[in-house]
């Protein structure tokens, strides 16, 4: 059903109208935000076929249309509610779920919804030049999809912060808009959302790794004892799994032809002669975003993790395969990095959820990285991928600070300093990696030299479906 007022909703938005009018108030600061920060070059004379959530049902889900992107209709939509819902873990297990934020976790509530709000539009500022290098554009259909659910994600917690949290929320909903990836002054709350994503083996890399986290947050919200969090958690997560699409077949698709041009190279050639992306640079890239996503999940040992679980606020992916949800008497085996060696040391449970959950994410992107590999393997070649050790290149958490290999291996900062660009991309990679996107490709089938087609197109279409179109 496609509703007819400004802001397409599943909320009954009419009902409240100074939430209604609040919500009118800010969309045009976000619609201004878009076409200043959003994607550079594709504002006004692009149309792109795009699937817009008009309802939650699978019908109104995947509902495509050609829309030009500053009318792409944002809307707020929450999963449908599940009746008699009960508090899953933490303190008040069993009890019924809130409608409203109870008082005393406001500012933790709060601090959680607008730290999952600023990573949205941090994304879509971060991916803002990558129009002008695209592979094809069926891809850059894809980023453009991306963008505009990152923009309704944005949407879902500012709902959240007008409907509950007031003034307050007001205030947080317009520095959303305010603070800037990569800017000096008013950065993005978290550190991988600072970095820039100029080239579009980052932005795979990215929706494969930074995408996954997102989804392992959204898992843990999903827990909440808030209600609309939950929900509109819920909800979010079935967009999210296209992102992550997106970037998994992304590099599943540079792998193929990266194999293909080894074969021409003669194997021990190089394909950066062919124009190809060599596996050391594809493993760079890999190591760079999976360990500032570890980050992304925070400390090991934190009592924000510990205090978020036992108020119910937060908790882990899928609670309820857990046996126990109290979790109040059990501990976490960890391991220390002391005097230069490791130590075991049993953690208090709750004061180790953020390292549950990564441990959660760590298996998803190994699963990831099981089915990148099978690609080598089918074209008869001995290189695989491999995540690096969790210690690797950490900036956030016990290992920050100290420097380690992939392996795990501890190094000076001297060896470090000397190494890392066996490891890291470096400026020279960069800089490879732009030469040979410099043209951007917008005729409909044709692919740059890098990446192999996809197996099929958007919405059963063909492959080379005009996805994007300059208006008629
Ligand atoms: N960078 O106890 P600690 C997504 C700060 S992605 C900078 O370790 P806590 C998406 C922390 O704020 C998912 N600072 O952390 C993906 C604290 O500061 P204060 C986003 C960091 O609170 C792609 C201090 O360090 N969702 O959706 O347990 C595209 C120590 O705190 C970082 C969420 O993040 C960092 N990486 O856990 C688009 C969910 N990490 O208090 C979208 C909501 C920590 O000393 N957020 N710090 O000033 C949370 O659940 C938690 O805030 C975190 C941090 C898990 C992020």
């Amino acid at each position: 059903m496609i509703s007819a007022e400004k802001i397409p909703n599943n909320v009954n938005l009419s009902s409240n109208k100074r939430l209604q009018r609040a919500l009118e108030h800010w969309q045009p600061k976000y619609i201004q935000w878009w076409r200043d920060m959003g994607p550079q070059g594709f504002q006004d004379y692009h149309q792109v076929y795009v699937r817009t959530a008009i309802s939650v049902d699978p019908e109104g889900w995947a509902h495509f249309e050609y829309v030009k992107l500053p009318e792409y209709r944002w809307g707020i939509f929450l999963a449908d509610p599940v009746h008699d819902r009960r508090i899953g873990f933490g303190d008040f297990l069993g009890q019924p779920v809130w409608q409203e934020v109870p008082g005393e976790f406001r500012n933790q509530l709060r601090r959680l919804i607008v730290t999952q709000g600023d990573t949205e539009p941090a994304s879509v500022e971060q991916q803002r030049l990558l129009g002008q290098r695209c592979p094809s554009l069926y891809d850059l259909r894809n980023l453009f999809q991306v963008n505009v659910e990152e923009g309704r994600h944005l949407w879902a917690m500012v709902y959240l912060l007008h409907s509950y949290f007031g003034r307050d929320g007001r205030d947080e909903a317009e520095e959303l808009l305010e603070r800037q990836s990569g800017n000096r002054d008013k950065p993005r709350i978290l550190e991988a959302f600072n970095e820039p994503i100029d080239n579009w083996l980052d932005f795979f890399m990215f929706t494969m790794f930074t995408d996954r986290d997102g989804k392992s947050q959204l898992m843990s919200l999903s827990e909440s004892s808030l209600d609309p969090l939950s929900r509109t958690t819920r909800f979010m997560l079935t967009e999210e799994a296209h992102h992550m699409f997106v970037g998994e077949t992304g590099i599943a698709r540079i792998l193929e032809r990266t194999c293909q041009l080894m074969k021409q190279a003669g194997f021990s050639g190089d394909v950066r002669k062919l124009g190809g992306i060599d596996m050391p640079t594809i493993q760079k890239h890999l190591n760079l975003w999976f360990s500032l996503s570890l980050d992304l999940h925070g400390s090991e040992v934190s009592s924000n993790a510990a205090t978020y679980f036992a108020n119910g606020l937060k908790g882990r992916a899928k609670e309820d395969t857990f046996d126990e949800h109290v979790v109040k008497d059990s501990y976490y085996r960890m391991e220390f990095f002391e005097d230069g060696k490791p130590v075991t040391k049993e953690i208090l449970m709750r004061n180790a959820m953020n390292e549950v959950l990564r441990d959660w994410y760590v298996g998803d992107c190994a699963a990831g990285v099981v089915r990148w590999n099978r690609i080598l393997e089918q074209h008869g070649l001995s290189e695989r991928l491999r995540l690096p050790d969790r210690k690797f290149h950490r900036g956030i958490g016990m290992y920050s600070g100290f420097h380690f290999d992939p392996n795990g291996v501890p190094l000076t900062s001297e060896q470090w300093e000397q190494r890392k660009h066996e490891w890291l991309p470096s400026t020279a990679d960069a800089e490879y990696l732009l030469s040979i996107m410099a043209e951007p490709i917008y005729e409909p089938g044709k692919f740059a030299n890098y990446i192999a087609p996809p197996r099929r197109g958007i919405n059963q279409l063909p492959i080379d479906f005009q996805y994007i179109r300059t208006e008629q």
